[in-house]
């Protein structure tokens, strides 16, 4: 029996998104059957305090300041970007040239120049490639996923309808952190969680054709300065398929955490997701065989049976799994594509034509019109 291969991880970044992949690189190599066995060899960030702490936390070896360093290490197979997002395409590149596979947190870049700059590196560099939309790995979207792909809404879909929406800002006295400073961000809740909802709409439904987007800075200054992102957008849009989008992403939504809701209407019938209950996917079905003419209505599945994505890896039916796992989910796919040399979804020329629909909807928003999508 051959040897598994080593893989060797720097993880740049230690906050949120970094504690949340160093959980899944070791729960991935647990849990999953991996091609590949996985090593946690460097964790990066400029406090070098902080980092030991989050390095010993987690059992990362060794701890970096200078991300170049880790990037060029030549013992380093994957490079975990979990920086903010204005330093997404110098590492990206930077790893790109140095042949490692790259794992980038979302969005993918600031704007779409940067974002076509790391597609570029990454082809020349022929390397894999991921931006880590974990939603996508969220076992009830992977399973309606699968039931669009089978028809079982039917052929044509009418409507995707998302909205993701939280409520960590709409104190005033909030400071105005890296998330709220176009330099760092690239934009508001357009990019940061409308990100997520228009991957998902492109995964679910299709490519975009035209958005038509109005977004508001509701607290125009925090700390004195001024605050130069959306906090709300909300969009439409159609796809190429013909169907209508109605999305909405918000950071001003007392009450909602870090709420996300969509619901797709097709032909034979809808599916709903809740992320706050997010092992529930609710379907209703307009074929005969589904309910007699009375019994119609939406079937509430518990996506927790081993039959249904990732789940077989984890607990029997009924014993649910959380926001954690979703990367977990993603690791694991993306270790795959790492070893087999493929694409692992979302790569970098999908995380390019969502931040297309995002710069066309920013654009939508200050020309005061409909923007088509090339
Ligand atoms: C903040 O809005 C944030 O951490 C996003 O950046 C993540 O992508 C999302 O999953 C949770 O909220």
């Amino acid at each position: 029996m051959k040897a598994k291969r080593t893989l060797n991880v720097a993880l740049i970044g230690y906050k949120f998104m970094g504690k949340a992949h160093s959980n899944a690189w070791r729960q991935a190599a647990t849990f999953f059957d991996l091609p590949a066995n996985i090593r946690l060899t460097t964790i990066c960030g400029r406090n070098r305090a902080a980092v030991r702490r989050v390095a010993k936390q987690f059992g990362w070896e060794n701890v970096e300041t200078d991300w170049r360093k880790a990037v060029a290490d030549r013992k380093i197979d994957i490079v975990d970007i979990c920086t903010p997002n204005d330093s997404h395409c110098e590492i990206a590149m930077a790893a790109a040239r140095n042949g490692k596979a790259i794992l980038c947190e979302k969005p993918l870049a600031l704007d779409v120049d940067q974002a076509k700059r790391m597609v570029a590196a990454v082809k020349k560099g022929g390397v894999v490639n991921m931006v880590c939309h974990n939603y996508r790995r969220v076992p009830a979207i992977a399973l309606a996923k699968e039931m669009i792909e089978r028809g079982e809404i039917g052929e044509r879909i009418f409507h995707f309808r998302a909205r993701y929406a939280q409520d960590w800002i709409v104190d005033p006295e909030f400071p105005l952190v890296w998330r709220l400073q176009s330099d760092r961000a690239g934009s508001g809740a357009l990019g940061d969680i409308g990100s997520h909802i228009v991957d998902l709409a492109r995964y679910l439904v299709g490519e975009f054709k035209d958005v038509c987007a109005m977004s508001e800075t509701f607290v125009k200054q925090r700390g004195g300065r001024r605050v130069d992102v959306d906090d709300a957008v909300t969009m439409i849009g159609r796809f190429r398929n013909g169907a209508l989008a109605s999305l909405e992403a918000t950071r001003f939504a007392p009450g909602r955490k870090n709420a996300f809701t969509l619901e797709i209407n097709g032909c034979d019938g809808s599916l709903v997701f809740d992320l706050e209950e997010m092992n529930r996917l609710r379907f209703f079905s307009r074929s005969p065989a589904a309910a007699g003419q009375d019994r119609q209505g939406f079937r509430d599945i518990l996506v927790t049976e081993p039959t249904h994505p990732y789940i077989d890896k984890w607990w029997p039916p009924g014993h649910l799994i959380g926001y954690e796992h979703t990367f977990v989910h993603t690791m694991a796919d993306f270790v795959g594509a790492v070893v087999r040399r493929r694409k692992a979804g979302p790569d970098f020329a999908d995380g390019l034509k969502t931040q297309q629909v995002l710069e066309a909807a920013a654009k939508s928003g200050r020309v005061g019109r409909r923007v088509a999508l090339n």
